[in-house]
């Protein structure tokens, strides 16, 4: 299958798609969207994602958007090696890990909401900063909680390999440290963010790994 990714190095949701898709053993080529240079309103790249946001991910030519659903498409296209538990309570688990990250805290510190907060209610850049630590921290102490609720024994936080939790957590991992969050209290979150991200398809997944990435001279 051909598989071209529209995305951008540092987007949170653009990462997760190369986690898996490297995960899944599948290769792809990127076209880069530069978000810094708002090529995401474009009308070209709004006629494949109509929200003018990144990822979208096109397979054989046909758009697929929002990263939920790109990643459950591809692990139901790839299932082996596994993304998701096979028990489906374990799978609930899982998921609801990976929605507090994807529905509760990774929106609300996107660029737009930043730059809104910005625009409309006059923070400054380190208001701004101090929101999105806000809402990271919060839903980290919430993430620890669940991990020491339901996780399982093993590096990961479900056991010895790694899920879906650690796709969408690595990357917002990636993101608390760029914003500054103190990472001390979160002890299960960054033993499994720093057995992901020694994983190949993590690694080769990192930002800095990325076409568009500034290469330093
Ligand atoms: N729910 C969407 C969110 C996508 C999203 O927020 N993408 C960000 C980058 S991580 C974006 O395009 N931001 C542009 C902006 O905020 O202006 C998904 O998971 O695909």
């Amino acid at each position: 299958m051909n598989l071209n990714l529209l995305g951008y190095f540092r987007s949170g949701t653009s990462y997760r798609v190369r986690i898996a898709l490297n995960y899944k053993g599948q290769s792809y080529s990127q076209d880069p969207v530069n978000l810094l240079e708002a090529r995401h309103h474009d009308e070209a790249y709004r006629a494949h994602q109509p929200q003018g946001l990144v990822p979208t991910l096109q397979a054989d030519g046909e758009d697929l958007i929002q990263s939920p659903a790109i990643l459950e498409w591809i692990e139901e296209s790839w299932p082996t090696p596994p993304l998701l538990p096979s028990d489906p309570r374990e799978r609930a688990h899982v998921r609801a890990f990976a929605a507090v990250i994807g529905c509760d805290i990774h929106p609300i510190q996107n660029l737009r909401i930043m730059k809104h907060i910005k625009a409309t209610y006059g923070l400054d850049q380190d208001g701004a900063l101090e929101w999105a630590r806000h809402w990271i921290h919060s839903g980290f102490e919430a993430l620890e909680k669940l991990a020491h609720l339901h996780g399982k024994e093993g590096d990961f936080i479900f056991g010895d390999a790694p899920t879906m939790a650690e796709v969408y957590l690595v990357p917002q991992m990636y993101n608390a440290r760029r914003f500054g969050v103190p990472l001390d209290h979160f002890p299960h979150l960054v033993r499994a963010d720093a057995a992901a991200t020694a994983h190949p398809a993590f690694e080769q997944a990192h930002p800095s790994n990325q076409p568009d990435a500034p290469h330093e001279d």
